[in-house]
């Protein structure tokens, strides 16, 4: 084999050696660089003759061109080396079935609070909104209950670290904190028209939301929710919180067949007070009376701490359990389900 043969075998070797770009152009580089072979053989012909040169030139040029085509030849391999790689790693199964898109739904306390919205938003009363770690006073005091109520005691009520009396220190036990707040603010609004001896706007509104209490068994749930409601104006009277109350009862539940009975209690809040209980006439649920709301008069002292005189304005206040009234619409028996979390139980109600 000639000098000029082995060269392009010995570039095929190399060529061969290099498994990456950067390696295969360092290998050029020892042939066809400024010091390569090839390069210095060319310098070499210097001092032959004009004839020699001719052959000598035509011989070298012929390898110079074996080993560029063996550069690109092999340029070539690794590049489709590098896109076969590249086609595996980032290969799509195509075949795979696609991902379902999840349907969510509301939660069934959701849907009742959803309900009891609507009626009562179409009776003129207003939903407020408020918040779950109220104070002592908005809780308790305003709301007429003394200081040794046992629903104040550590017993009854979730207290937070670091309140204070003034400051929210508890979850609260109820929504009524925030119908007084709404009260308050309704009445500071009105403040001009109270004073002058004028008509206030009455009173209306609603409070749905989350409660909580030291309290756990199938029926209730240290978290559970209530609904308030509560209507101040001049002139009104018990027989509007029967009306309104009977008309509820009878959109919630979809049935005319129903009756409601107001039976005598005792809340600090409300004087004369009331439990509502309900009788389906027909249907999977007759006969039974089943208890579904606290109701009363409110008492003077609390309609003097919205700021108002008792002696002109009058008005009632009324405290469901959104959770019973679901357990009822549905025939649930066990609260907890509700707030387990299991969605095989959940989705049935969207
Ligand atoms: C019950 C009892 C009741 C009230 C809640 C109330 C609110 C204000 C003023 C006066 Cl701002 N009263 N709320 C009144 C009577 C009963 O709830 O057992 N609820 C589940």
């Amino acid at each position: 084999m000639n000098e000029l043969d082995s060269l392009v075998s010995s570039a095929r070797e190399a060529f061969a050696q290099a498994t990456t770009p950067a390696e295969l152009e360092n290998a050029k580089a020892q042939f066809l660089g400024k010091s390569g072979r090839l390069t210095e053989l060319m310098k070499g012909m210097a001092q032959l003759s004009p004839e020699d040169k001719k052959t000598r030139g035509a011989a070298i040029n012929v390898a110079k061109q074996a080993v560029e085509a063996l550069l690109t030849a092999r340029r070539q391999a690794l590049a489709d080396a590098e896109l076969e790689r590249q086609l595996k790693a980032e290969a799509l199964d195509v075949t795979l079935p696609g991902r379902q898109q999840g349907r969510g739904g509301l939660h069934p306390v959701s849907l009742t609070l959803e309900r009891i919205e609507g009626i009562f938003g179409s009776m003129g009363f207003d939903v407020a909104d408020g918040p779950e770690i109220e104070t002592d006073w908005f809780n308790f005091t305003a709301l007429n209950t003394p200081e040794d109520h046992p629903a104040r005691s550590m017993h009854d009520t979730f207290y937070v670290e670091g309140g204070t009396l003034e400051a929210p220190n508890l979850l609260r036990t109820h929504t009524s904190p925030m119908q007084v707040r709404y009260a308050v603010q309704h009445v500071k609004k009105y403040r001009h028209l109270i004073d002058a001896g004028q008509a206030m706007p009455e009173i209306r509104v609603i409070a749905p939301g989350r409660t909580y209490r030291v309290d756990s068994d199938a029926t209730h749930s240290p978290m559970f929710h209530q609904c308030e409601g509560l209507w101040i104006g001049e002139n009104v009277s018990f027989k509007d919180l029967k009306v309104v109350f009977t008309d509820f009862c009878k959109t919630f539940f979809e049935s005319e067949d129903l009756v409601l009975r107001f039976r005598p209690s005792f809340f600090p809040f409300t004087e004369p007070s009331a439990e509502i209980d309900i009788q389906f006439q027909s249907g999977p649920l007759a006969g039974r009376w089943l208890e579904v709301s606290g109701a009363g008069q409110v008492h003077p002292n609390v309609v003097r701490n919205m700021g108002l005189d008792p002696e002109r304005f009058i008005g009632f206040a009324f405290g469901m359990g959104p959770d019973r009234l679901t357990m009822l619409r549905y025939g649930v028996n066990d609260l907890r389900l509700f707030f387990d979390g299991d969605i095989r139980f959940l989705s049935q109600f969207r």
